[in-house]
This record gives structure tokens, C-alpha cells and sequence, in this order.
């Protein structure tokens, strides 16, 4: 079975071909009755400079291992030896080598991995056996004994030998020659980590007489009639078995009977078992038909509305090497986040994370491991997709992801790779996969003209363009037109946002064409480091490379849940509660309930509602609500009489949706969506008046508060000692912020830094006192320009509480939006702990809002703060009514003459602004505290759009008041 490898007319490292001497691509199953014998384990390792160093050795077996080094299989090299056996590097777009392809450096890492192992006693005599590789980046030369098998290039696909011929009892030495670089490295340009290795599991699976060696079950749904049909090809005649359906028949043969079918909402699954003369093989059937059908993606006759994500496989520790439990939580956390679809961004992902997406419930966008991206840089001269000597390697790639994941319901659609421009090679493939699988669609988004596809997909396109898809008025070739909208990246979850998502649903749920998208992306690719926290690109003292780009994800690289992944939860939720349109009259006490599922009714979720004064849950009860359909809404009325009907404290229902069951992913009671109908208005912080100041020699004094007589700045109110507080408009600019430097649109960090947000002065023109207040009137601009912020200070005072009402007169030509615009003060260290009114438990921001929930929290300073692996703005919660700053003896109350957001934390924005990883921020002597009137948007510029005219922050004439007392028994 095994073929030689013929002679090269490159050296097989830069031959653009595929490899040489491996068996043909098939179906991926992880048990079945042969025999099998997992080589994962601790391998011997030899690191050399160059791919070359050792040439042949293993053949002539002419070495000697003793002194090499341990490296765990599977494993990156460049993760482990302590630093030893190199380093990670991170580049987003250029290739980190010349771009002369198909040749590669001259320095090439090259990894001698080595394992000796026996067979077990029981190893069955006859048959073959082969040895399959799940993932070795980017090229391996293998031999099994001393003879060579060949090699192989596609680091994220299986590539498999025949060995029976050559194992023995015991002491095989299986020797795999790993190269970091290699013609196929062109092919793998995806921004991530270049991480070298063997970095999936390796296993020697028995073959016996009569065994299939591929098989594809074909399991369809029929929805006008409520049928499954099925058919499994095997090319060896054997049988199927579905006891529960009590199916049992030939191979080749289709079946059809009454099912239940396979959705991601209800991922259900019917045991089954392939029987050959040789093996019996369990299987996992999901009955789902995939269609185009009238323009719209359809499964079992119904449209679907993607709320996916993107996933790269990533492990803070073990890089691409993901173990189950880590496999199986990314998409418990999926599910439990409403989010119901994934795009393998952008190769095949370990094939287990595919059985588990069958198992939970999700679709998939299978996304072939092919990127060229850096050819970008000139022009797509010389794109190995547009060149025929590589489209071996191109059908090589398609065919072993289509042979290895054909049997996943989950994978609903074929995605021929990422950023590879245009091209024969990309038609090819497209091609092939079409003649061998006409039960799924086709995805590339490259493939603007949608020649090969069958849907347009864009990436990061701003709302205003996805609106205009939305209504077909945007143009394009006839074939296009026809066709459905994805956004398979958008709103890129780097550091704090993204911004916008709730203003994208919107235009999903509006307009038919528009079937959703996946954010870019799950999770941030940050590598634990003893020193950093996480380290990015850079900190390993890469020659080129692209910085905290790699950090972009919904997770933070421990896997904690960002603001963002909250944010989108709640943007996605499949049930919608919202106020029940009063009209213009006055708020009611009915909700509106809108089934948002693509295929489920309700009847899987109870409903609970709360009713809150002042933030405060004082009553609870269950709510019932119809069993809905999809698509269909019910207005459900609430208790009749509310709990309290006190007029002179803020009141709301709170209605939430939770699992009546547990799932396989959450628990119980698990909330699935909620909704909050308010009603009454916020009360704004009445003004405190009447208390006169009194100037003294160095302080003026008015009600609890002092201040210094000549610069008019605040000392104390009560016992509480307060330094710096004055207006504040900067904030350190966030990823979103500074922008990617391709956006065509004005990216306003750079811009507010140019000129000079960050270095504002404050010069005091008057200090006034009169008999009710005390006035400081100041100027607040950056040195080197004529704009400025004309701003007053008016306080007041009723003896115990102390009001500042601010004015601010912009001055000058103010081109750019604020970052914000509110006050900063601080605080003694010990006032630790805050409680407030207002919106949370979360940060929020103008655009990224939706998740805050309006209530009564607490939380320590500590804990306000968002660990963004790159320092930036964080932490605001909005539509703050009032909070507290307490410590063990004392405490400030800050009361908003409207709601505001509230931050605390234990540095400057000026520190905050100079830090690059968290490490840098180091707790003071002061809680600085930012009680903002308003804030700007947080947008997704980091890789697309900025944020929306209606969520920015003009400078215009603004008027706030803030009303502070201090809390002496706290
Ligand atoms: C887009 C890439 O497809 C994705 O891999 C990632 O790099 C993302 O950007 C940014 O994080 S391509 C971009 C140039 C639009």
C-alpha cells in the first residue's frame, strides 16, 4: 500500500505538490471495534537550525537519541523547552519569511521527533495498519523502522500511512522530521501564532480484511412530510443499523422513515452503527437537509439567521493544541451566550470539536486551512491560488477536509479558505467539493462576484452598506443579486467594544436577505507569561510582527468572559422582551414577547418576572406565556396590581426567560433573555441651595464642604478628603479607538492625541464667591492650538449636600468628537468598595449597551476594572443614578442631576494611557473616579467600521450638575 517517493524536482520542503506516499483522504471517526493505539505521549526531540542538518538519518538509523531532549506529542515545540527550543511569533499579514515562493529560509527550525513504542498483546495479527497524523505544522517527513513513508504538507488536515508491512511485536520507532517552514507555509498566512510542531494527536489504527476504508452517510430531512432519508455509502458492502428507528439495512441503499430532524437548536442525534465485514464503526445521524432555496440558506425548509462566532483553536498554555474539556467548553459557553453558529476560522479544527458541535448543537462553516493573505502586499502577484503548480496542494486541501468532516451534520457549509485573493486554484476547488458533496453550500469570501459560492459574504462592511444588501439595492453581477448575505467577520472584538452590534441586529431582523454573520473573533490569542500576564505579539522579540492584533477575541485568553461575549448574548437572544408599545400614553404594565428562534417554540424556557424599586428586587413571580412559534410575538400582561405603587422612587418589571431543563450545556433555570419595562422616569438629584460660603484665610467653606481659597479647588466634603477634581475629557484611547491604519475613515486616537486631549491645562480665570455660591471660572485647552473648553464650576450647598453644576462652552473649530466629557476626582485608597444605582453589573458604553441591566450593585474598585490584555478605557457603567465610594470609616455619595457613567479605579487615565500590559498598573494612594455626563461610542474601527453618528460625542454647549455628600457612618 505504501508508494516510494518519486524523485523531486525540489527538494519536497518547497515542491508546491501536497507531499508524497500518504493513503487517500476519508472519513474521521474517533472509535469503532479495531484496534487502536494511541502515540501520543512524551517523544524524544532534536532541535536544528536548518532542514538539513540531519539529512537522512533516520533512514541509515545512523543516531543516537540518548542525549536528546523529552517534548510532549502533541505539543509545539516552540511552547515548550522553557524557551530552549525557540519561540512563538506573531504576524496578522506578512509572511515572516521572503516572499519567494515556493522557497523558504534558509534558517528552518527543524523539529527530529522520535517514539519508540510496542504493539499491545492483544494486536490483532492480520489486516494492515496505518499511523494518522491530525495536525503537524507545516511539513513532516516520516519514518516508521528505518524505512521512509513519505511526507505530507496541510497542517490542520489528517494525513495517514499504511504501515502493517512494517510494524513489529515491539521497539517500532516511529521518527517524524518536522520542518517550521515549507512551500506550504504559503499557504497558511492566517493571523496567528506560527507555531511549529506536532501539535495533534498521532495513532496507529488497525485496518482489518473487509474493513470499509471510507464511507459518507447522506441523512436528509424532509419537512413537508416530516421524513428522514437515509443512505450510507461504503466502498465495502456491509450494513446500517438504527435500532431506535428501527432501521437495519444495506449499504448503498436509501431508507426512509418518520424522524425527528437534526437543527442546531435541537441537535438530535440517532445512534447507529456501520457494520463491514471487517469493522463495525458507531455513528451519530442527524437528519438535516441544506438548500438554497429562494435566495435564503435554508435548513429543513426554514432561513436561518446566523449569530455566530469565529473560532481559531487557541490555548494560553498548549497554543493550537486544545485538549477535549477545553474543545467542549468553547461551545458550552457558545451555547449558554445564545451564540448558534461557528465559522472555523480558518482551517479544520481538531475533528472532535465537530462531533461535539453535532452533539450540542451548532452550525458550523467548515473553513479549509488555506490563506495567502500576505501576497496582498503585492499586488496577488505570483498568489499560489492563481497558479497552477499549487493547485495539487489546493485540491489536496479541499479533499481532506471534505473527506474528513463529510459525516458532521453540524457542517453545513464548505468554506474554501481566507483572504487568498482570486484564482484557478480557488474554481478547482469549489469544483470538486461540488461533484463529491451536493448536500451542502459553498463559501469564499474572497469571491465577491460569487462565481464559485453560494452566498455573499463580506467582511467588517459598515451598518450603512449592510443595510443597502438588505434592500437589494446593491447592484453587483446578476448571480450575486440572487443570493443571501453573510457577514462572515464582523464587529472585531478587539479589546474594549465591539460597538455597534445591536445596531447590526437591528438590520438582520429587518431585512430578509441578510442571514447574520460571525464576529471576529472567540478568543484573545495571548500566551500566559510569568512577567506580562499575557504576552502578545513582540514579546518575544519577533523581527516583524503586529502586536496586540492577535488579542481580539470575545474571551479573554483564560477563557473569562469579555464584556463583549455579555454584550453579544444579549444582542442575539432568540426570545425578545421589550415594553409592549403604550402609544403615547403611559408606560404599561404588558410585555411584548417575540419568539426570535429559527425552529424552536417556546416550550422549553419558563418565564419569571421582578419588580424593582429604586434598583432593588422587592417581589418575584412567574410569568406564563404561550407557547410561541418561531416568528410569532404575544403582548403578556403583568400582575395586576404592582407590589408598591410609591410614587417618589424609580420602579420597573424585570421578565426574564430561563431553561425550564437542564441542557447538556447549562443548567437549570440557565437565563436565556430578559427584558425590563420601566415605569416611571429617572428622577434627577434635586440641586442643593441656600447654604452660604464663608472665605476664610486660606479655605472657603461651604455646607460640608472646604475648598482652597485661591485656587478655588475642591479639599473636602465632610470627612472625606478629595484632590484633583476637575473636568475630564480624554480617556486612553482604546484598540477601537486608534483604529487599523487600512480604515479609510478618520481614526480619532490619533487624532485626539495630535491635538493634545491627553495634556489638557486648566487655567482658573476667577474664583467668585457670592452669598449662595461659590464660582470658579476656568479654561480648559492643550498647548500648542486655540481650541479650548470654556468651563465653569457653580457650587452650592444646603449645609449637608454639595452641588456642582458645570458649564462647558466649546471654543475654537472642535473637528473631532470627544472621548468624554464629565469630571475626575480623587479618592483615599481605602474607599474601596462602590455601590450605585444605574446600570451594570458589567461596563458599558454608548454603543455597546444593551447588556447593562438596570438595578442596584456592588462591587469592589478592584473588580470594576477590565483586564484588557492590552491597558485601554474600561469599566464605565452607564445610566448611573447615584453611587458610593465607601471605606471602613467614611464614604462620598455622588448623585447625577441626570443618569451618568460611573468608573472607578486605582491609577490615572494617564497611567492606564502609558501601560502595555496590565502588569504596568500599579494601585496609588487614590481611587480616581470619572463621573461622566456623556461618553463617545465605542465603534469596531480596530478592523472596521467607527462609531455610528448617533453614539458619538460632539463638543457643544453642555450643562451638568453633580450633587456629592458624604457618608460619615459608612
Ligand atoms: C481579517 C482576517 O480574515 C482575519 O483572519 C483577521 O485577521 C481579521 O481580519 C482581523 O483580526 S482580514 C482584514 C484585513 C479585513
Amino acid at each position: 500500500m505504501s508508494a516510494m517517493p518519486a524523485p523531486l524536482p525540489l527538494p519536497y520542503v518547497e515542491d508546491p505538490g501536497p507531499g508524497h506516499g500518504t493513503l487517500p483522504a476519508r472519513t474521521w471517526y474517533a472509535t469503532s471495534d479495531a484496534a487502536r493505539l494511541s502515540l501520543n505521549g512524551t517523544w524524544r526531540f532534536r532541535l536544528s537550525a536548518t532542514a538539513d542538518a540531519h539529512d537522512d538519518a533516520f533512514a541509515a538509523q545512523s543516531y543516537d537519541p540518548a542525549g536528546w531532549d523529552r517534548i510532549q506529542v502533541p505539543g509545539h515545540w516552540v511552547l515548550q523547552g522553557e524557551g530552549a527550543f525557540g519561540a512563538p511569533a506573531y504576524t496578522n499579514v506578512l509572511y515572516p519569511f521572503p516572499v519567494d515562493p515556493p522557497h523558504v529560509p534558509a534558517g528552518n527550525p527543524t523539529g527530529d521527533h522520535l517514539h519508540t513504542f510496542d504493539l499491545p498483546d492483544d494486536w490483532p495479527t492480520g489486516g494492515d495498519a496505518v499511523v494518522r497524523f491530525d495536525g503537524v505544522e507545516s511539513c513532516a517527513r516520516v519514518w516508521l523502522n528505518g524505512m521512509e513513508l513519505g511526507d505530507f504538507k496541510g497542517s490542520r488536515l489528517a494525513h495517514e500511512f499504511a504501515v502493517g508491512h512494517l510494524l513489529q511485536p515491539s521497539g517500532n520507532v516511529l521518527a517524524v522530521r518536522v520542518h517550521q517552514w515549507s512551500s506550504g507555509s504559503y499557504l497558511e498566512d492566517q493571523d496567528q501564532w506560527w507555531l511549529p510542531g506536532i501539535f495533534r494527536d498521532v495513532t496507529l489504527l488497525h485496518r482489518p480484511w473487509g474493513c470499509a476504508s471510507d464511507f459518507f452517510v447522506h441523512a436528509s430531512y424532509n419537512h413537508l412530510d416530516h421524513t428522514g432519508t437515509l443512505r450510507v455509502d461504503s466502498d465495502v458492502q456491509g450494513s446500517v443499523s438504527v435500532p431506535e428507528l428501527g432501521i437495519d439495512t444495506a449499504t448503498g441503499s436509501p431508507v426512509t422513515v418518520p424522524v425527528d430532524p437534526w437543527t442546531a437548536e435541537t441537535p438530535r442525534l440517532y445512534d447507529a452503527e456501520l457494520i463491514t465485514p471487517g469493522e463495525r464503526v458507531p455513528l451519530r445521524i442527524g437528519f438535516r437537509t441544506v438548500a438554497l432555496d429562494d435566495g435564503l440558506i435554508k435548513v429543513n425548509g426554514r432561513p436561518l439567521l446566523f449569530r455566530g462566532v469565529n473560532r481559531h483553536e487557541f490555548h494560553p498554555r498548549t497554543g493550537r493544541t486544545v485538549d477535549s474539556a477545553t474543545m467542549r467548553h468553547d461551545i458550552e459557553l457558545m451555547k449558554r451566550h445564545n451564540i448558534n453558529a461557528v465559522r472555523t476560522a480558518h482551517y479544520p479544527p481538531h475533528p472532535e470539536f465537530l462531533s461535539l458541535c453535532d452533539e450540542l448543537g451548532l452550525w458550523v462553516i467548515d473553513e479549509c486551512d488555506l490563506e495567502t493573505h500576505g501576497f496582498e502586499e503585492q499586488a496577488w502577484r505570483d498568489n499560489p491560488t492563481d497558479d497552477d503548480r499549487w493547485t495539487p496542494a489546493l485540491l489536496d486541501r479541499a479533499q481532506r477536509m471534505v473527506e474528513r468532516d463529510k459525516n458532521h451534520p453540524s457542517v453545513i457549509i464548505w468554506s474554501l479558505g481566507n483572504e487568498s485573493g482570486r484564482g484557478r486554484g480557488l474554481t478547482a476547488m469549489a469544483e470538486w467539493i461540488r461533484g463529491r458533496d451536493s448536500g451542502r453550500l459553498i463559501h469564499y469570501e474572497g469571491d465577491q462576484e460569487c462565481r464559485d459560492t453560494d452566498m455573499y459574504s463580506r467582511m467588517y462592511p459598515p451598518h450603512a452598506e449592510v443595510e443597502s444588501i438588505g434592500r437589494g439595492l446593491d447592484g453587483g453581477p446578476a448571480r450575486r443579486r440572487q443570493l443571501p448575505l453573510i457577514l462572515c467577520e464582523y464587529a472585531h472584538a478587539m479589546g474594549n467594544g465591539p460597538g455597534g452590534l445591536a445596531d447590526y441586529q437591528r438590520l438582520f431582523e429587518t431585512h430578509e436577505r441578510l442571514q447574520g454573520g460571525f464576529v471576529w473573533e472567540w478568543i484573545d490569542h495571548g500566551f500566559a507569561h510569568p512577567a506580562l500576564g499575557y504576552a502578545y505579539g513582540g514579546d518575544f522579540g519577533e523581527e516583524l510582527h503586529d502586536g496586540h492584533f492577535v488579542c481580539d477575541g470575545l474571551l479573554f485568553p483564560d477563557r473569562t468572559p469579555s464584556p463583549g461575549l455579555i454584550e453579544y448574548k444579549k444582542v442575539v437572544e432568540p426570545v425578545r422582551i421589550e415594553p409592549a408599545d403604550a402609544g403615547d400614553g403611559p408606560p404599561s404594565g404588558t410585555v411584548r414577547i417575540t419568539n426570535r428562534y429559527d425552529f424552536s417554540d417556546l416550550g422549553h424556557l419558563v418565564f419569571e418576572w421582578s419588580y424593582q424599586v429604586e434598583g432593588e428586587t422587592v417581589d418575584t413571580g412567574p410569568l406564563t406565556v404561550p407557547r410561541l412559534l418561531p416568528g410569532d410575538w404575544a403582548e403578556v400582561e403583568l400582575p395586576a396590581a404592582p407590589p408598591t405603587t410609591r410614587q417618589d422612587c424609580e420602579q420597573q418589571w424585570t421578565v426574564r426567560a430561563l431553561l425550564a431543563a437542564e441542557t447538556p450545556w447549562a443548567a437549570r433555570e440557565h437565563p436565556v433573555a430578559w427584558g425590563q419595562v420601566p415605569l416611571t422616569v429617572p428622577r434627577s438629584a434635586p440641586a442643593a441651595t441656600g447654604s452660604r460660603p464663608h472665605p476664610g484665610n486660606k479655605h472657603i467653606t461651604l455646607g460640608p464642604a472646604t475648598f482652597d481659597a485661591r485656587t478655588g479647588e475642591l479639599l473636602t466634603v465632610g470627612r472625606t478628603p478629595v484632590t484633583g477634581l476637575r473636568l475630564d475629557a480624554w480617556r486612553a484611547p482604546t484598540d477601537n479607538d486608534n483604529g487599523a491604519p487600512w480604515q479609510p475613515d478618520v481614526r480619532y486616537g490619533p487624532r485626539w492625541r495630535e491635538i493634545g486631549l491627553h495634556r489638557l491645562q486648566h487655567r482658573t480665570s476667577a474664583v467668585e464667591l457670592s452669598d449662595e455660591a461659590f464660582t470658579v471660572r476656568t479654561r480648559v485647552a492643550p498647548a500648542g492650538r486655540d481650541i479650548g473648553l470654556r468651563t465653569v464650576y457653580h457650587w452650592t450647598s444646603d449645609g449637608t449636600r454639595l452641588t456642582l453644576a458645570v458649564s462647558v462652552i466649546p471654543e475654537g473649530r472642535w473637528a473631532v468628537p470627544l472621548p468624554r466629557l464629565g469630571l475626575r476626582l480623587g479618592l483615599p485608597a481605602s474607599y474601596g468598595t462602590a455601590h450605585w444605582f444605574g446600570g451594570g453589573p458589567g461596563e458599558a458604553y454608548p454603543d455597546t449597551r444593551a447588556a447593562s441591566t438596570l438595578g442596584r450593585w456592588r462591587a469592589e474598585v478592584d473588580d470594576l476594572q477590565t483586564p484588557y490584555v492590552f491597558p485601554q478605557e474600561n469599566g464605565a457603567r452607564p445610566d448611573v443614578r447615584w453611587a458610593q465610594l465607601t471605606g471602613p470609616e467614611a464614604g462620598l455619595r455622588m448623585e447625577g442631576g441626570s443618569p451618568f457613567w460611573f468608573t472607578a479605579r486605582r491609577w490615572t487615565t494617564e497611567h492606564l494611557d502609558a501601560a502595555t500590559h496590565p502588569t504596568d498598573l500599579e494601585p496609588g494612594d487614590t481611587v480616581w473616579v470619572n463621573l461622566d455626563h456623556r461618553q463617545h461610542g465605542i465603534g469596531s474601527q480596530s478592523c472596521g467600521p467607527g462609531v455610528l453618528p448617533h453614539h458619538q460625542l460632539h463638543a457643544e454647549p453642555t450643562e451638568f450638575t453633580f450633587t456629592f455628600s458624604s457618608l460619615e457612618d459608612a
